[in-house]
């Protein structure tokens, strides 16, 4: 027999457990995405470049992905989720379709463009959080002036690795509002108060914009006076008014403020974590390399990756915008973390 036996069980479908062993069973993950930082000053001017010579007739969507170096097929930001930045021109439309990935936008820059979200227009102004959680119907309109830009936060590398992945166009370009404007938002944003008439309690916040303003608030009404996370500064989480959890089932957010000065104890947890830079400039060292950040920057922090943020500045914060995949492995009963 000797390595005729190799061969022959290959051929039957099968390969031998302890020549894989180790491989499969690894003493903790290594990702194969890497620590990585996408200047948004450098790709700026290529996104405003294609909003001029690439329709949205041509495109179903206009976005540059950020894609990892260690995920370029499928291409991929962290090995579970996709960040991509999208830009707008006033007048477009980008049709209507929906997808079973969940998905977000953060508005970096700009004003006067919409989303419909099941009917419902949710407008965008910078630092809002605007939700299109999986399977609900979305398209977006620019009704303002200037270029409108924002990331975009997918769960599809996670999705298509399930092979749960459909998706639909609605037939028409854009949806008819059939809601108020802005009612998800007006009715729930305010989270101790909920409308009783019609409890749906789902896995999906109802909300279709956490708007900055509504955030700042929130920073502005614990000034200095709350103590903060030793890693992640003063970091909140954009919540689902039914449940209390995150936003989606797939996808936390969450928003930290870090204090000028402020020196991060090292950390690492199972989700990876992708990052963008609401305002202020630090560097997050992501196991021994240093990603130097500055305004509207986005950064990725591989799963169990040790991350370490500093806030440099003497009299600046620094706001930094993040989301991870920990709901899921939170339900999967695959949540880890360590602090140093
Ligand atoms: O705007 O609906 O970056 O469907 C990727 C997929 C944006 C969107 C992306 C999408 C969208």
């Amino acid at each position: 027999m000797g390595d005729d036996a190799y061969d022959a069980i290959a051929k039957l479908g099968t390969a031998p457990l302890w020549r894989y062993f180790g491989d499969l069973f690894a003493a903790q993950p290594k990702s194969r995405a890497e620590p990585f930082l996408w200047s948004y000053a450098a790709l700026r001017p290529y996104l405003l470049h294609f909003a001029d010579v690439l329709s949205l007739r041509e495109a179903e969507r206009r976005v540059l992905m950020l894609v990892n170096p260690g995920l370029a097929d499928p291409p991929a930001t962290t090995t579970t989720l996709y960040a991509g930045i999208q830009v707008i021109l006033p007048g477009e439309t980008a049709q209507a379709h929906r997808h079973t990935s969940g998905a977000f936008r953060f508005v970096i820059e700009g004003s006067g463009a919409y989303t419909t979200v099941n009917g419902e227009r949710v407008h965008m102004h910078p630092g809002d959080l605007l939700l299109t959680p999986g399977w609900h119907w979305h398209d977006h309109a620019h009704e303002g002036e200037g270029p409108m830009l924002w990331l975009d936060g997918l769960d599809f590398p996670l999705v298509n690795a399930l092979e749960a992945g459909f998706f639909e166009l609605y037939g028409e370009r854009t949806q008819k509002a059939d809601v108020p404007d802005d009612i998800s938002s007006r009715q729930f944003i305010h989270g101790r108060l909920t409308p009783a008439w019609s409890p749906r309690p789902s896995p999906n916040s109802p909300i279709g914009n956490y708007p900055w303003s509504e955030t700042a608030r929130a920073f502005d009404a614990i000034a200095d006076d709350a103590v903060g996370s030793d890693s992640d500064g003063v970091l909140l989480e954009y919540t689902n008014p039914w449940t209390g959890g995150p936003v989606m089932p797939t996808i936390g957010c969450r928003v930290a403020r870090l204090r000028p000065g402020f020196r991060g104890v090292p950390r690492r947890q199972t989700p990876s974590t992708i990052y963008h830079v609401v305002r202020g400039e630090g560097v997050t060292t992501v196991d021994g390399r240093r990603l130097e950040w500055g305004p509207k920057d986005v950064f990725a922090v591989p799963g169990w990756a040790t991350y370490e943020h500093v806030n440099a500045a003497r009299g600046d914060d620094a706001i930094l915008f993040s989301y991870t995949d920990a709901p899921a492995l939170t339900a999967l009963g695959l949540y880890r973390e360590e602090v140093r």
